[in-house]
């Protein structure tokens, strides 16, 4: 197999230009006089398409070829971020783009930006999944994400006077030039109707779901290119499209107008996509939705296997289905009715299969996270599954009767009978899954003692740890060229698919020439940011002061609010030492925060209040910034990562369950300032513990201050002189004189109860800071511990815990393509 080329189409700069023009007048439609960005972007996108279709297609033949055992990424979300720069970089496409579009008149960068960033997720855990379709790419994994195309993504957030407003993300208005659709590639999805019953041939007694409502799901394929462009996967999306029959009887009737109606409302199925992060939704459209592309992903699976095999025997040894999260749980039921109904498989038989096909990952601990769904809102939406669900819960629980008291047997059921009877999807996902994983260790380990306890001691090898990962493609290779171009220029770039290679960076820590090189590096890259802010909040930053970073959902767990409080004490210490020496500190604060999530609003009402005095005071003299950034999203990310210094990751231990933006930012050279929680604590051991700023209660110290019941935030607040008057301002109106009560509700939570301890690790939280500008000023010591965390966080890459899927969950092994003739 040749692996340097990419097919048939000549990737030379001439070649590149004459596509690009081809495109631009061709199917585009449009002279390079008249085009628009957005116009060279299209052509751009098409072109370079073009030089992945052979080595997609190859590597469809070599995985049908070999009958591989694939897998299947099931998941509602996949934040892929912009594919333009990704693809030319993975491609090794970058310099050759960038010369032919010179060429043409144009910089590289306006046409990368007028790509439209594909916000198909919330944050973490859509994020997660795209940077595994990376990686499964990268390593020659066959491999499939399955999920929806939705019509409009994450909202975009702009700020109203400070206020987050959420407006429509329309991506898809001017085209996806990257999506193939595939019109004959349609599934019906049913719901609603009823179950009969029937003796078949045999004389065996069936279930038939008969009378339903139909939803057509049509695919639309993405390709995923691997580095180096070897292997390119799937990203298959679905699209609800009402089926013809769904309005017949209305256009029957001559009622146009309701058929239409029926039309609009059935294609409604994949919208939007709900934009809550960390709280389960419980709306009867988002669990149509997880049904819907569930299904369909399933029936093409089924599709494909039955091209090779009679039967379902060798299904778990041809497909590994992986549920991110329970929000794809439903196919549990849904491959058993398929199996039991459509096929006639014994129970036994069924469940069998199911379970050795598929494993689930958990995300969070958090109890509102937990999906459940009311009992009768299954038995009307999808009434034979709920049977299903009954069957494997009652087989189940069959086996705990006398082992177990009541109590037990109620937490170990999949129906929560306390109040509205409800099923629990994390327990079908674990029972009908043969593994189970956390995303750090600690996580995993809490999982254990916490959630799933119970299930735990019934299936002891189920639950096992798959550390959380980033693609290093995307978040250090192409959003931080300087970086790259100085680590390249060492060690070669062996890195890019082997993160590990940095660790031979710790040699250079007295190699004063590098540590020159990497500090211009990081300094670049704060430049443009400080242009990025300028641009977008016409806000001066200093671009020599410590660049202090917390991007991420807004939420309380988070701590964003305790970020916050120090930057008011801080102000205040500055305020009241005119003369004082302080290291001049930029806060850089960026997140969305969910529609309905009124504290996390109030949250990012007080940064902006906070951001207006602050800045605007002429005491404080730029020594110290707030700008919060409207509208994160992967592309504003990858300005930030590259550009910061100290990387906040301070949620209360035990609530964030990995964390992935704090690999991000150590692995571009931002120290750390954390809690011991999610993978800070893997963070910590793999850069040293001189390397990063720990502080606060650890995971066990939170679980006995709550659950001690002396915690008492009034008498913290009391005490220490720096948080009460910090508190004593946000509450009297000082940062919101037009509303002095305004943020009362944020200091309400504080001093009646402070679930997330926010006043419990202040004092600690202070002392971390005081400790990182120290270090600062001494920036020689400061870069040596920056290029110590980028040195130790080669076993973060996405590449590593795919891996550790495909060898312990999955079992799958990388398959190379097959060139055609
Ligand atoms: O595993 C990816 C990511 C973790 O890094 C975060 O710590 C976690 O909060 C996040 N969870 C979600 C929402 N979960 N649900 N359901 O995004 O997953």
């Amino acid at each position: 197999y040749r692996s340097r080329d990419l097919g048939r189409k000549a990737v030379d700069v001439d070649a590149l230009k004459r596509s690009f023009l081809e495109w631009l007048v061709y199917s585009v439609g449009k002279d390079s006089k008249t085009a628009t960005r957005r116009d060279w972007f299209a052509s751009g996108a098409l072109s370079v398409r073009d030089r992945v279709v052979d080595r997609w297609m190859d590597t469809t033949r070599g995985v049908y070829a070999s009958d591989a055992k694939r897998i299947y990424y099931f998941s509602m979300e996949f934040l892929i971020g912009r594919l333009l720069s990704n693809n030319l970089a993975n491609l090794g496409l970058t310099d050759a783009c960038r010369e032919a579009v010179d060429r043409l008149g144009l910089r590289l960068e306006e046409v990368l930006e007028a790509e439209p960033d594909p916000a198909l997720g919330n944050g973490g855990l859509g994020r997660l999944a795209a940077c595994f379709l990376d990686s499964m790419a990268t390593r020659n994994l066959p491999a499939y994400g399955y999920g929806i195309r939705y019509e409009y993504g994450l909202f975009e957030q702009r700020f109203d006077q400070g206020w987050q407003v959420e407006f429509p993300d329309n991506w898809l208005r001017f085209g996806n030039p990257w999506e193939f659709a595939r019109p004959e590639v349609l599934y019906p999805i049913h719901f609603h109707g009823r179950v009969e019953n029937f003796i078949d041939t045999k004389g065996q007694e069936r279930r038939r779901w008969v009378d339903t409502e139909t939803v057509h799901a049509m695919a639309f394929d993405t390709p995923v290119v691997g580095f180096g462009g070897e292997t390119i996967n799937t990203l298959r999306l679905w699209s609800a499209r009402a089926t013809s029959d769904f309005d017949f009887h209305h256009f029957n009737d001559g009622d146009y107008m309701k058929a239409v109606e029926s039309k609009v409302l059935s294609e409604n199925l994949s919208r939007v996509l709900y934009p809550n992060d960390a709280t389960a939704v419980g709306r009867e459209l988002r669990f149509k939705q997880e049904y819907f592309f569930t299904s369909a992903s399933l029936q093409d699976i089924l599709r494909r296997y039955m091209q090779h095999h009679q039967n379902f025997d060798a299904l778990p040894e041809k497909a590994a289905i992986q549920l991110n999260d329970t929000h794809p749980a439903i196919g549990i039921a849904e491959l058993m009715r398929i199996l039991l109904d459509i096929h006639g498989l014994d129970w036994d038989k069924a469940w069998d299969l199911t379970r050795r096909t598929f494993s689930y990952t958990n995300h969070t601990l958090l109890p509102e996270a937990l999906e459940t769904w009311p009992v009768s809102m299954l038995e009307r939406v999808l009434p034979r599954h709920m049977q299903i669900i009954y069957d494997i819960n009652a087989r189940f629980l069959e086996q705990s009767w006398g082992r177990y008291d009541m109590e037990t047997i109620r937490r170990l059921s999949l129906i929560d009978e306390n109040g509205e009877r409800r099923v629990r999807m994390g327990g079908l996902a674990f029972l009908g899954s043969h593994k189970v994983n956390g995303v750090s260790a600690l996580h995993t380990d809490l999982m254990k003692r916490t959630v799933f306890a119970d299930y735990h001691r019934e299936f002891p090898d189920r639950i096992t740890n798959k550390t959380n990962g980033i693609t290093p493609r995307r978040w250090l290779h192409q959003a931080n060229p300087a970086l790259s171009r100085l680590i390249t220029s060492r060690i070669g770039e062996g890195w890019i698919t082997d993160l590990e290679q940095l660790a031979s960076l710790r040699d250079r820590v007295d190699d004063e020439v590098f540590v020159e090189e990497f500090r211009r590096a990081k300094r670049q890259n704060k430049k443009r940011l400080a242009a990025y802010i300028a641009r977008h909040l016409r806000i001066d930053v200093d671009v020599d002061s410590l660049f202090d970073v917390q991007v991420k959902r807004i939420h309380e767990y988070k701590r964003q609010l305790l970020n916050l409080l120090q930057t008011v004490a801080l102000y205040n210490q500055i305020r009241d030492n005119p003369l004082g020496e302080f290291v001049p500190v930029t806060k850089i604060l960026a997140g969305k925060a969910a529609p309905a999530y009124h504290q996390a609003k109030l949250i990012i009402k007080l940064a902006n209040d906070i951001a207006g005095v602050i800045n605007n005071d002429p005491q404080v003299r730029g020594r110290l910034k707030l700008v919060m950034l409207p509208n994160y999203n992967v592309s504003q990310a990858e300005i930030i990562m590259p550009a910061a210094d100290l990387s906040e990751q301070i949620s209360t231990a035990g609530m964030e369950a990995s964390g992935t933006g704090n690999m991000k930012l150590a692995l571009n050279g931002a120290l750390t300032i954390g809690t011991l929680d999610g993978a800070n604590v893997e963070i910590r051991e793999h850069v040293g513990a001189d390397n990063i700023f720990i502080f606060g209660l650890t995971a066990a110290e939170v679980q006995d201050l709550r659950q001690g019941g002396a915690f008492d935030p009034r008498q913290v607040v009391a005490a220490n002189p720096h948080l009460k008057r910090a508190l004593d301002m946000i509450a009297t109106g000082a940062f919101s004189p037009d509303d002095p009560g305004r943020f009362r509700p944020i200091v309400d939570s504080l001093l009646n109860g402070d679930h997330f301890l926010v006043t419990a690790d202040f004092e600690d939280y202070r002392n971390a800071h005081a400790a990182a500008a120290a270090l600062y000023r001494t920036p020689r010591d400061w870069a040596e511990k920056a290029i110590l965390n980028v040195a130790g966080m080669g076993w973060f890459s996405s590449d590593r815990t795919i891996m550790e899927y495909a060898r312990d969950i999955w079992n799958v092994s990388p398959v190379l393509p097959m060139a055609g003739e």
